[in-house]
């Protein structure tokens, strides 16, 4: 049974204050595209209108409610097992939130409860509202997360086995890859200036996000945040079936996923060490499958960054892999001596930007400030390798901790070397790295205290792909729990993970398939050409975010409130594997931290 019908039922069997009148009804459509009417009249504000979990909540989670100005300044909490009120409290003076302007907010904050199982919240006025607390709340989210990443894979039938209403054919074998121009230039390599002719082989791989391109610099991040999620979590991952090809083969289910991109980034390099920013058609694919996509694709540009975030991955994934087999033990050496290349040639060319050539028109990435990947990359050889002339890069390269993105990488080598198992930095370094963390976790723990949305969401965290810093600064909040114990910052942490569930002023769950009213029409192109109503689930959305780059129509300009569920909306409405992956990172460390 979906939410809303389970809602709706709750509604009828504990509300005397519904009243369904066909004046001032509302409908919602569920993830399957039934019509639900839900009632609202004069007196009775539809339950729609309050802003939480669409998803339910850990029993250890944050556990607030968003409720418009409403004449009230009390609420209950009704266990449908117990069959009594668990819990009462106050509702806050309605506050606006300072990126939301428009409509005020009451908190409901029901964080001391313990019960478990399905609840209703009750508020004079208001329409019923059913939820659950559960330790498996968001199990399926998870595992729904993880298994995007299949469905983005390139090179390969997603069969009914795997795929279920989403099977489909195999798109961009990617077996013969041209060379742009761009990609031989700055080589010092001779073979390559002299292959111009020669295809190049670089099958596999996840798509980066709506369109069909792969981007080094997006698979950094993103591979990086995935490697993560299990090296913090290796027992959570150990059984885990997502039932995909590869389930059956002893090795966890995520480190398999995590394979079909290694298999392709490794390819990304030149011989002489060098690693092409990106493999992409020179224009956008356009609204269709991947197989019916039959445009050149091209090997295109070499960056510093790409060499650096190549390098930092490969290091990162040499250490996870060594153990799992005889195979892995030979790939891991392999990588470590790619990441070492990689890392070599972007010593000698460190001030190389992804220019964009007059003819390409797909995604950029493009940066021209490297000491943050140089300061990660060598964070992440120092820890494959134990040579501490990489401990002496990463000294001085370090730069200021700041909400990881695709762009700025600081943070992660930060991570990684205080999340390593055998500690060989020095206490000095140790206890200033930790400071560092730490002080930016307590930043964001106040910017919760001061939101009235209660969430660490600021007017800079509004960018394009906002959902992802949101669920960034949640891995960093996890660091500071894991580093000190302190559950404040867990608590933070999963105000996150409810806001993109549904505790923002939009009324969407940002995740596809989960929640009473989720992102339905993503910019997604294989979602929105399969002919299935339902796009494929587990996706995050990129969020809200005022710079409205597309041009689409938006209900409102206020940095949070400017989302629109479209196809239109590729500023707020893509799906992206470095929005992904933090999704991932964030359910499994709140379910085993
Ligand atoms: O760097 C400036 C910063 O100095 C300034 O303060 C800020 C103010 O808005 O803007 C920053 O630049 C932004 C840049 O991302 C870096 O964050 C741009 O405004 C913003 O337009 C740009 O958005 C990127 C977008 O591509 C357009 O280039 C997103 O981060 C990036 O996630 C997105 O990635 C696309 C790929 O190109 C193609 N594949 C899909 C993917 C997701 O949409
Ligand atoms: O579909 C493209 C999306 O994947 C990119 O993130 C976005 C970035 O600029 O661009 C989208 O393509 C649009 C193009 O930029 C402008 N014309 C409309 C395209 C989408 O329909």
């Amino acid at each position: 049974m979906n939410h809303t019908n389970i809602r709706t039922i709750f509604a009828f069997a504990f509300s005397s204050q519904l009243v369904l009148s066909a004046c001032g009804s509302s409908s919602t459509n569920n993830i399957d595209g039934e019509s639900n009417i839900v009632g609202e009249s004069a007196t009775t504000m539809s339950s729609d209108r309050i802003a939480m979990s669409q998803v339910g909540f850990l029993p250890d989670s944050e556990k607030v409610a968003l409720i418009p100005d409403v004449p009230v300044s009390q609420f209950q909490i009704f266990s449908i097992a117990e069959g009594e009120v668990v819990f009462e409290g106050e509702l806050t003076d309605a506050k606006e939130w300072q990126v939301a302007k428009g409509e005020s907010y009451k908190v409901a904050d029901f964080s001391a409860l313990n019960s478990t199982g399905e609840l209703i919240l009750r508020i004079d006025g208001v329409e019923d509202k059913a939820f659950q607390i559960n330790q498996n709340a968001y199990d399926k989210l998870h595992d729904a997360s993880l298994k995007s990443f299949y469905f983005n894979r390139a090179s390969t039938d997603i069969t009914e086995e795997y795929g279920g209403a989403w099977a489909r054919a195999a798109g961009h074998l990617d077996e013969k890859v041209n060379y742009h121009a761009s990609a031989l230039k700055g080589s010092t390599n001779k073979d390559s200036s002299n292959s111009k002719d020669r295809l190049f082989i670089a099958s596999k791989g996840w798509y980066d996000a709506g369109d069909y391109g792969k981007y080094v610099v997006n698979s950094g991040i993103a591979t990086y945040t995935l490697l993560a999620a299990f090296q913090h979590h290796p027992n959570f991952y150990q059984n885990r079936n997502i039932n995909i090809p590869e389930s059956d083969n002893g090795i966890p289910d995520l480190l398999d996923e995590i394979n079909w991109n290694l298999e392709w980034l490794e390819k990304m390099q030149a011989d002489d060490g060098s690693v092409y920013h990106k493999l992409t058609t020179l224009k956008w694919p356009g609204k269709e499958m991947p197989h019916q996509d039959k445009r050149a694709r091209y090997v295109i540009g070499k960056s510093t960054s790409a060499a650096l975030d190549f390098a930092a991955v490969m290091a990162m994934a040499s250490r996870v892999y060594g153990h799992q087999s005889d195979t892995y033990l030979t790939k891991s050496q392999q990588w470590l001596k790619q990441a070492t290349r990689a890392y070599q040639w972007a010593k000698a060319n460190s001030d190389l930007p992804y220019v964009q050539p007059d003819d390409v028109k797909s995604g950029e990435y493009g940066d021209d400030f490297f000491h943050d990947e140089f300061s990660w990359a060598a964070a992440e050889l120092f820890l494959a390798t134990n040579d501490t002339r990489y401990l002496d890069d990463f000294a001085q390269y370090q730069q200021p901790f700041t909400v990881p993105s695709w762009q700025h990488v600081s943070a992660l080598g930060v991570i990684s070397l205080l999340a390593a198992e055998t500690n060989t930095l020095d206490e000095a370094l140790y206890q200033q790295l930790r400071k560092t963390l730490l002080d930016t976790a307590d930043v964001y723990v106040s910017q919760y205290q001061e939101s009235a949305f209660r969430v660490p969401m600021v007017a800079d965290d509004f960018v394009w792909g906002s959902n992802s810093a949101a669920l960034n600064k949640a891995i960093v909040l996890m660091q500071a729990y894991r580093l000190t114990g302190n559950a404040e910052y867990k608590t933070v942490a999963s105000s996150l993970m409810t806001y993109v569930l549904g505790k923002n002023p939009t009324g969407y769950s940002f995740v596809t398939g989960f929640g009473e009213k989720p992102a339905m029409l993503p910019h997604h192109r294989a979602s929105q050409s399969d002919r299935v109503t339902r796009p494929i689930p587990g996706m995050l959305v990129g969020g809200p975010q005022n710079g409205q780059q597309d041009g689409c129509d938006y209900p409102s300009g206020e940095p949070a409130l400017s989302y629109a569920d479209t196809w239109c909306s590729y500023s707020t409405n893509e799906v992206a594997i470095n929005w992904n992956a933090p999704l991932v990172y964030v359910l499994a460390s709140l379910i085993a931290d």
